[in-house]
């Protein structure tokens, strides 16, 4: 059937807007809620693209600016409702910001809170030290990972990164009220992102031992089966010590130390010095200590292939915080060395700029960030700038290529795509107000976003609660038992991944092209699970979108 495909939650009024229609049209209306045709235009042949492998058309309508509420028309086809204005994104990004809220572990939801979405405390037993014969330990709180019930200090803290380095470039983030529980602080209480990231900082100082190292993850030896959380009572394990984990978390803490230090001062000073302990520990233990599953163990791994990106970010951070030199000559030493990793590397776990990716693995590109925040006039602030605007003009070129303007390749289209891709609006955006603002980066922007809300050969939404056909069942197991109809609004599919590495994604025809990997399905954890860090990259993005 012909299809209108188009963002399907809205668009800012001033910002570019299209859709794409995956059959040949001569042209296009638009009708607003009263059924008065407001715009007509003819619409541009693409032709077939690679990463879609449909012979697509675009219809554009920036001109029209007007807020209201429309429908696109064009042949027999018609999209879905659509708004455009300047307030369209305001549920988006309370929902965005208010899913970590739904992922707390321990005794933190409350009824008033999560009303149906509620669940009894969980994961409250002390964790068993694997493989050592000391006493459990008490890591209870911070966020699930994901779909499963496993927390992970890197994952973690990349997430934490992603929304407090957006606090730090974008304070309207600051001002986003998502009814959550009240924090006090120094003044009064946390804005709500403070006091919602709070609860993983305090999750993760639990994760961080006497000696400044930090335990890779605590998790069941096994991934528990399809469970209410509070369900889930397999003992649990603190996993060895990385020093991945532990670079993640020097660079985490100080980061948050620099914005909590004007609310909490007291709390401020421990996520510093915490994440000196850290950085100690790292400076005595110079060999990388990479992390493998235990035998047997099917929990997250998230391994990595080297700890030098870490190193540079945690030295890049604690500079950008402290302002000491010693920091400094540490992430020039870094840098040289992940200069070197990346020229030698026969296989690579990333596209593009090693200093410019931002996570979960590579995180590189987020000490970028702090040497971008510090913005000193010196020759490592200059390289990251070229470094940031070459990789935007790399994307801004990819979206030449497609019908649908999006800045990825096909082999972006990996496990939790829609995180590639908002990496890479990550990006366009800090280039774009940090370096050198141009339009075609906000186009690009505009593009990425328009992909995930449902401009995409899938013709779906891949934000729950948000567009009319959002995707509605995610791998995540407390929606897959809560029997509650809709999942909680504001999650983030990992979306469509080629290598269908899961049982039912086989259902996917073969040969489909990479947008269209993908398969709603509850049980397809390779292309439609959730975790914080494919929610948090969003957050930073429509922070900078908002500004
Ligand atoms: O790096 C390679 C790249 O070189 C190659 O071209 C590409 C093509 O296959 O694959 C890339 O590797 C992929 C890697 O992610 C890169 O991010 C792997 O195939 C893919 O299997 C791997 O997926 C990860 C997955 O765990 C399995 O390890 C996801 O990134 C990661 O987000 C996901 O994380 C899980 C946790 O383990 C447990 N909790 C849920 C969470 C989300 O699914
Ligand atoms: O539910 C798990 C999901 O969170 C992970 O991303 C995925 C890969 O580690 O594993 C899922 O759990 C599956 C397990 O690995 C194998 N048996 C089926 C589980 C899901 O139903
Ligand atoms: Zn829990």
């Amino acid at each position: 059937m012909a299809k209108v495909l188009l963002n399907q939650v809205g668009f800012i009024k001033n910002s570019a807007k299209k859709a794409v229609l995956d059959f040949k049209a001569a042209d296009f209306q638009i009708k607003n809620d009263k059924g008065e045709s407001v715009f007509s235009g003819k619409v541009q042949h693409f032709g077939t693209d690679e990463i879609s492998g449909e012979d697509v058309s675009v219809a554009d309508f920036s001109e029209l600016t007007k807020e209201g509420t429309y429908k696109l028309f064009s042949g027999d086809a018609e999209s879905v409702t659509f708004a455009i204005g300047d307030n369209v994104y305001d549920k988006l990004m309370k929902d965005i910001c208010k899913c970590f809220y739904f992922l707390r572990c321990g005794d933190a939801l409350t009824k008033e809170y999560a009303g149906e979405y509620y669940h009894k405390p969980c994961h409250m037993t002390k964790a068993t030290v694997y493989g050592e014969d000391v006493d459990p330990v008490d890591v209870t709180g911070g966020w699930h990972d994901a779909g499963d019930y496993g927390r992970y200090s890197t994952a973690g803290a990349v997430a934490v990164a992603h929304i407090l380095y957006g606090v730090r470039f974008y304070k309207n983030l600051l001002d986003v009220k998502f009814n959550i529980p009240e924090v006090k602080c120094d003044n009064g209480t946390l804005p709500d992102i403070l006091a919602e990231v709070k609860v993983e900082l305090d999750f993760l100082k639990k994760m961080q031992r006497e000696n400044g190292s930090v335990w890779h993850k605590v998790t069941t030896f096994c991934h528990a089966p399809f469970l209410m959380p509070e369900d889930d009572k397999g003992e649990l394990f603190l996993f060895p010590v990385s020093s991945m984990a532990t670079a993640d978390i020097a660079a985490v803490f100080a980061l948050a130390s620099s914005i909590y230090k004007d609310y909490d001062k007291a709390y401020a000073e421990t996520l510093l010095s915490d994440a000196k302990r850290a950085y100690n520990w790292l400076k005595e233990n110079p060999e990388e200590k990479l992390f493998k599953n235990a035998e047997g163990s099917n929990t997250g791994e998230y391994g990595e292939a080297e700890d030098i990106s870490n190193r540079f970010w945690a030295a890049a951070s604690l500079y950008e915080v402290t302002g000491e030199k010693d920091y400094y000559e540490d992430a020039l030493t870094q840098k040289e060395r992940l200069e070197a990793f990346d020229k030698n590397a026969t296989s690579k776990g990333y596209q593009g700029d090693v200093f410019t990716c931002l996570g979960w693995a590579e995180v590189a590109g987020l000490g970028s960030l702090s040497v971008l925040l510090k913005n000193e006039d010196n020759a490592l602030t200059d390289e990251i700038k070229k470094r940031f605007a070459g990789e935007a003009d790399r994307l801004v070129a990819n979206g030449k290529k497609n019908g649908f303007g999006l800045c990825m390749e096909a082999k972006d289209f990996i496990w939790g795509s829609n995180m590639e891709l908002l990496k890479y609006l990550m990006i366009l955006t800090v280039t774009d107000t940090e370096i050198t603002s141009k339009e075609e980066y906000k186009n690009a922007v505009t593009a990425g976003i328009d992909y995930l809300l449902g401009c995409n050969s899938m013709d779906v939404s891949y934000v729950t609660g948000n567009g009319e056909k959002a995707f509605r069942n995610p791998h995540l197991r407390p929606t897959a038992v809560d029997d509650i109809e809709e999942p909680w609004p504001g999650l983030v599919s990992g979306g469509p991944n080629v290598g269908l590495q899961d049982e039912r994604a086989k259902e996917v025809p073969a040969g489909s092209a990479p947008m269209k990997c993908y398969y709603d399905h509850v049980d397809c954890y390779s292309l439609n699970e959730i975790t914080i860090y494919w929610n948090s990259p969003l957050v930073f993005v429509m922070a900078g979108l908002l500004k």
